[in-house]
């Protein structure tokens, strides 16, 4: 049985997508970001870099008998795709795209989707720079994407992959992240496919009722929401025992 540890976003949207793909048996474990609760020791215990997605694999043990505890997407999505052997070719050279592309999502929309999302939604003042800066840049990738996508199906190999389940839940957010998608027409038409299968339908449906509870934050927790110092995550850490 596996744990998965949620709250509905792009990064948390791989892995329900890759678990619904695979017809694995999962518990949704909710942790409602908004509110503060990613920085409960409970959770730091599993995810201390204290951001979802984070998965228990209790069919894994480690050296002292403990199940496997996984936070950080890409690896999640590794993961149960050399569990399961699906999404994921046996062929080394194909297995390598698949990865280069994972990988490029971990690296590139994911982050600098993250800092979009920020300057042009949620940051305090308005930095005209930042938010230039990161809208051009994820319009770069995007563009790379569409790029990739003329003539083909899927991102990597053209045949559906982990890489695809990685990159769509950030395309959800285009108008969020001041992005034309028309004006990218492979991109699009391969987000319309992707948001036509079923198991990621059920995926993106998963835990809407978390966002839409309503939860007191504390005054703490909201000092940790976007100004975490390093004193700070110290300090938090300090409460939980080293974890692999
Ligand atoms: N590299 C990480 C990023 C995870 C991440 O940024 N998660 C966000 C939601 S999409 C989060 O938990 N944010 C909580 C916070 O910023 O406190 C991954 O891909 O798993």
């Amino acid at each position: 049985m596996i744990d998965l540890y949620y709250f509905p976003t792009p990064n948390t949207w791989k892995v329900s997508i890759m678990l619904e793909e695979c017809g694995l048996d999962y518990n949704v474990v909710p942790v409602n970001i908004l509110i503060g609760q990613q920085f409960e020791p409970e959770f730091l215990a599993i995810s201390p870099n204290n951001r979802v997605p984070a998965m228990v694999d209790h069919d894994v043990k480690g050296p002292d008998g403990q199940p496997l505890a996984l936070f950080e997407s890409g690896a999640i999505l590794i993961h149960l795709a050399e569990k399961t052997g699906q999404f994921w070719p046996s062929d080394p050279y194909k297995r390598a795209k698949v990865m280069q592309w994972v990988m490029w999502q971990m690296g590139g929309t994911g982050p600098m989707g993250g800092q979009a999302n920020h300057f042009r939604a949620y940051a305090p003042e308005k930095i005209q720079y930042a938010i230039d800066r990161y809208t051009n840049e994820v319009s770069r990738l995007w563009n790379l994407l569409d790029w990739k996508l003329e003539g083909q199906d899927w991102i990597a190999n053209n045949e559906y992959s982990i890489a695809d389940m990685a990159n769509w839940g950030w395309i959800t957010l285009h108008e969020l992240q001041g992005q034309d998608l028309d004006a990218m027409p492979n991109l699009k038409r391969w987000f319309e496919a992707m948001g036509e299968r079923p198991a990621v339908q059920r995926a993106y449906e998963i835990g809407r009722d978390i966002a839409a509870t309503p939860g007191q934050i504390s005054d703490e927790a909201k000092s940790l929401l976007y100004g975490q110092t390093p004193g700070q995550a110290r300090e938090m850490l300090s409460k939980i025992s080293n974890v692999d």
